[in-house]
């Protein structure tokens, strides 16, 4: 099929019609970033081909060790989306402090947040990994000077625009502007992202769940509880057998969770006291539970909905529970009744006995 389908700028364009909001320099970021994503596809499929796996030798602002791709994938959104003139400044996983537009390009009136690569542990063993977006307003101001990362530190429930690009066995790009959730399929032969996944919505109910089950010993106890509820399965309170997944690439969770439905948690837990969680609130958590949101899912900490999550610094982390509504739902009143001792019977001995890997 030649001219069939819509391909991403017909849509913005579309979107600019419905939405005056979009008008002029939201679309054309958008449409930067979208360039930004076919550049990091063209890196990640070469691969070994390309020379670019393998760790680059530097440790980021999170004390990780940066992957060769991390810093092409950085280096590609500051490449495509600094000399636009849409936006102030940008901040990402791999740069300590925020990058404001060189004073040789105009600057504009948006803010944007990303993680090049998401999932980076996955590259050099050829699995899935991502680019997680997030858009917000520069807060206007009386003098010239340049934005600062305080301008950052806004609520997720601010951002205009959140997206990511999947690098799977296709490249898909799934996007909202705030009117619902639509995915876009790579066409490698012409370069155009095509809408393939029109209005994407999260089904509320699911029998599958995500989390990192080396981590259970260090879990709160909601969190305890509901895993040890849905491994009982059909013999247990849930009376029915769930399904469990752990990608280590939040964005192929993410994607896997608008596509049948799930729930994916990274929570709170106690194995560095310093880190609440071990997701970035910024571009990582604020940027899914907008898609999630949009699709008719639920984002929570457990303890409030991340949107509404006041952001103290840019890097900040944060515990993440989202997908299907009423799983999530479930969990936030699990959080609840451990919050008011409602929870008696789970905080038995026995109930905590129950493990994912017995030995006996
Ligand atoms: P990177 O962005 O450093 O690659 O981390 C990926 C990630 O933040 C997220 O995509 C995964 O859900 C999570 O880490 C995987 O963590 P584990 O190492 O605990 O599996």
């Amino acid at each position: 099929m030649l001219c069939g389908r819509t391909n991403v700028n017909k849509f913005l364009i579309e979107e600019q019609r419905r939405n005056p909001a979009l008008i002029g320099d939201l679309s054309m970021l958008i449409s930067d970033i979208v360039r930004s994503c076919k550049a990091i596809a063209q890196g990640v499929s070469r691969g070994s081909l390309a020379g670019v796996l393998g760790d680059e030798g530097q440790v980021n602002v999170q004390g990780e060790v940066q992957k060769k791709l991390d810093v092409l994938a950085n280096q590609a959104f500051l490449h495509h989306c600094e000399w636009g003139g849409h936006l102030a400044a940008m901040a990402s996983e791999e740069m300590a402090d925020i990058y404001p537009i060189p004073t040789e390009h105009p600057r504009g009136r948006y803010l944007l947040v990303f993680d090049p690569l998401d999932g980076s542990s996955n590259i050099d063993v050829n699995l899935s990994v991502g680019s997680i977006f997030s858009v917000l307003r520069c807060p206007e101001r009386a003098d010239d000077r340049p934005p600062s990362s305080a301008d950052f530190l806004q609520p997720g429930s601010r951002q205009v625009a959140a997206g990511y690009a999947l690098y799977g066995p296709s490249t898909m790009l799934v996007l909202t502007v705030g009117n619902g959730v639509f995915g876009f399929t790579l066409n490698r032969e012409i370069g155009e992202f095509l809408l393939t996944h029109p209005n994407l919505r999260i089904s509320p109910e699911t029998r599958e769940f995500a989390i990192n089950a080396s981590n259970e010993r260090f879990w709160e106890p909601p969190v305890k509880r509901y895993v040890s509820e849905c491994l009982a399965g059909r013999t247990g309170i849930r009376g029915q057998d769930f399904n469990m997944r752990w990608v280590a690439s939040m964005v192929a969770e993410v994607h896997r969770i608008l596509m049948r439905g799930g729930v994916f948690l990274y929570p709170r837990d106690s194995k560095d006291p310093a880190k609440p969680g071990r997701l970035r609130l910024m571009y990582e958590a604020n940027p899914m539970a907008m898609i999630v949101d949009q699709a008719g899912g639920l984002a929570s900490t457990g303890d409030a909905h991340i949107l509404d999550v006041q952001p103290t610094s840019l890097h900040q982390r944060i515990p993440v529970i989202l997908g299907s509504r009423h799983e999530v739902e479930r969990l936030e009143r699990y959080h609840r009744e451990h919050a008011n001792g409602e929870d008696q019977p789970f905080r038995s001995p026995l109930f905590s006995t129950r493990t994912l890997f017995r030995d006996d």
